[in-house]
Order: C-alpha cells, then sequence, then structure tokens
C-alpha cells in the first residue's frame, strides 16, 4: 500500500463523529463545517498582513474600551457572516459586540449558540506573532427556534459547551477541536496548496505536569501577595519537584495555550489591580477561558479561577473577565491552592 495521497480531513472527521451519534441531524456538522470556511479565509487574509495595507488601528474603540484593528473587524464580520445564514443558530456572542449577535430574520434559525473571540492576541498582528480564533458552541436550554433569542441562551456555564477549539494561525493555521464527553481532542493543520484541515494531531493529552510557567510578569507589583508567592514557587529551584520552570509568553493567549498543550505547563492571567475596572484580570469567561477550559478538561487538564473550576462558573454578563490558571492538572491545582489558601496540602 502506498502513502495516501492526502490524510483524513476535518470534514471526514467531523463526518464519521456524526455517524457515531445515532442522534445526530447533521446540524453540528453543518456549523463546525462553516465555521472552518470562515477561519480558511481569516488565516489567508492574517498571512497576508504584511503585504497590503491593513495593518494599524481604525481608531474604533470595542466594548471592552480597547483600540480595534482592521483584521479583529474583518475576523468578525466573516464568521457572522458564515455563520448567521445556515439555519442552525439561535444567536452569537463575540468579543466585538456589545451585545447578542441576532440572527437576522430572513434567515431560518435553530438551536445551536456560539460564542467566540474572533482574532485573539490581535496586538501581536504586525509583529508576525501567532494569532487565534478561539469558539464555544452550546445548545440552546429548553427553546423553540421561533422565539427571540434571550440572554439566559448565552450565559451558560462552560460545562455545558456541545464543543469547543480554536484555530491558531501560527507557522502554519491549525485547528484544535473537541466535543468533550471522552470524544478527544484533535489537531488539524490547514494545507494551503488543497485548502483542507488535515488530521495531524490525534488524540491531544496535556501531560499531567509541565516544565513551562506563561504570565506576564510586568504585572507583579499589582497582584496580590499569594499571586506573587505563586509565581515565586514556579521559580524556586527544586530538584524533586523539576523547578524552576522555565518561563514562556508571547501574550496571546491562542498561542501560550497551544504549546502549553502540546508540551505541558500552565498559563496564568491572574487579578490584578492595574486597572479598578478589571478587578479579574483581562480575559473573559465566555469567549476565552470557558472554551480553552473545555479542550484542556477533555485533554486531560484543569482551569481553575483560581478557586474552583472555570467550567463551573455561573456567568453573569456576557463580557465578564475571569482569573485564568490552565494547563497541566497538577500545576494548575497547585497554582489554586496558592491563590484559594490551601497550598499546605498541596505542597508540603
Ligand atoms: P485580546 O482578546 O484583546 O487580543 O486580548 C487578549 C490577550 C490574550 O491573547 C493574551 O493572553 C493577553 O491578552 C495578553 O495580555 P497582556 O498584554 O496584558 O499580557
Ligand atoms: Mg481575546
Amino acid at each position: 500500500m502506498g502513502k495516501k495521497e492526502v490524510g483524513t480531513t476535518i470534514t471526514q472527521h467531523i463526518l464519521s463523529k456524526q455517524r457515531e451519534n445515532s442522534e445526530a441531524t447533521g446540524a453540528f456538522t453543518i456549523l463546525l463545517n462553516e465555521l472552518v470556511v470562515a477561519a480558511k479565509v481569516i488565516s489567508r487574509e492574517v498571512n497576508k498582513a504584511g503585504l497590503v495595507d491593513i495593518l494599524g488601528a481604525t481608531g474604533t474603540i470595542n466594548v471592552q474600551n480597547e483600540e480595534v484593528q482592521k483584521l479583529d473587524l474583518f475576523a468578525n464580520r466573516i464568521i457572522i457572516e458564515r455563520l448567521q445564514h445556515i439555519g442552525q443558530l439561535c444567536c452569537m456572542c463575540s468579543e466585538e459586540n456589545a451585545d447578542i449577535i441576532e440572527i437576522p430574520a430572513r434567515y431560518p434559525k435553530g438551536n445551536y449558540v456560539v460564542v467566540f473571540d474572533p482574532l485573539d492576541g490581535s496586538s501581536n498582528i504586525d509583529v508576525n506573532i501567532s494569532i487565534g480564533t478561539i469558539f464555544g458552541i452550546y445548545k440552546r436550554p429548553d427553546c423553540a427556534p421561533e422565539t427571540e433569542p434571550l440572554l439566559g441562551d448565552i450565559l451558560q456555564p462552560g460545562m455545558k459547551q456541545v464543543a469547543a477549539g480554536y484555530f491558531i494561525y501560527g507557522s502554519s493555521t491549525v485547528m484544535i477541536y473537541t466535543t468533550g464527553n471522552g470524544s478527544g481532542v484533535h489537531g488539524f493543520t490547514l494545507y494551503p496548496s488543497v485548502g483542507e484541515f488535515l488530521l495531524s494531531h490525534e488524540d491531544i493529552k496535556i501531560p499531567e505536569r509541565g516544565k513551562i510557567y506563561s504570565v506576564n510578569e510586568g504585572n507583579y507589583t499589582y497582584w496580590d501577595e499569594k499571586t506573587r508567592a505563586m509565581v515565586d514557587y514556579f521559580k524556586t529551584k527544586d530538584a524533586d519537584t523539576g523547578r524552576p520552570y522555565t518561563s514562556r509568553y508571547v501574550g496571546s493567549l491562542v498561542a501560550d495555550f497551544h504549546r502549553n498543550l502540546l508540551k505541558g505547563g500552565i498559563f496564568m492571567y491572574p487579578a490584578d489591580k492595574k486597572d479598578p475596572k478589571k478587578p479579574s484580570g483581562k480575559l473573559r469567561l465566555m469567549v476565552e477561558a470557558n472554551p480553552l477550559a473545555f479542550v484542556v478538561r477533555e485533554a486531560g487538564g484543569y482551569a481553575s479561577d483560581g478557586n474552583g473550576p472555570i467550567l463551573e462558573i455561573d456567568p453573569k454578563e456576557l463580557h465578564q473577565r475571569t482569573p485564568l490558571y490552565i494547563g497541566s492538572k497538577k500545576d494548575v491545582e497547585l497554582a489554586e491552592a496558592f491563590i484559594s489558601g490551601k497550598k499546605n496540602e498541596l505542597c508540603a
């Protein structure tokens, strides 16, 4: 038998999973496929960012009070356009939109809800550091598709996701996704000349303990004593526990998370006192923390806000922020023990 001309495509993979589930209607497959199309278009634009006059800020400020760059707006528009017409969604939530994104009346509606960060880490676009698209998918709770979308359709705890993942636009474009429930976390790499995502990382498992800690230590001065003690712990020499860990932080959540998922380690964005309006740190629960928490749990890792699982938080607002500790299970449990004040139980 010769080598296969082209490996397993993402479409083949999703369809084979659909066949394993006797209740599957194909709606979810259509939805994921459209997301993949959107990501291919975004990937193409990201790749030519240095070539065309698309860099720089538009001067617009998003709902988080941050400067929005042109590619963020482009990615946001593409995802909304690709998903709104497929008839499977009741509404969407994006980091770039202050409110629920409703499905225009001219399109049929469905029972899925998609939350996304269209282009995470976008301050890194013009310096060629990897950026990404993060997504989470939920089922609408108990409502007929014809009824108006409600905030409660989106404000569900992360553990209710039926799928989550991300696309990373880096040295190659990679899609990572899981449908939870033991289905595994799978990675696909975009083969540009064929235009398909091909299975490249099957059933990813994150090491139980890593050797990397990722945090913006420039915020040290804004952290409380527990947070400082925790980061100091990872930096302190101790042969028995493999410390000091090495530090890796590029400031693009998808990139930092992806590296740690494959190699093991912990990513942290603790609460800080930098901005009184953001006492819970910088990252958003719905569009950043929850999808990655769902992925990491399926890969055998853990995500915590310092006091408990991210996936169990009952969200109160679309753009709620949360401290985030995510990655290898043992490392995150250790960080949680420091932050919650139970450290002696774990680091005796
Ligand atoms: P963004 O969604 O506006 O791009 O912000 C989120 C990004 C994450 O990708 C990254 O982990 C974090 O902000 C970096 O923040 P900082 O520069 O404060 O370290
Ligand atoms: Mg983001």
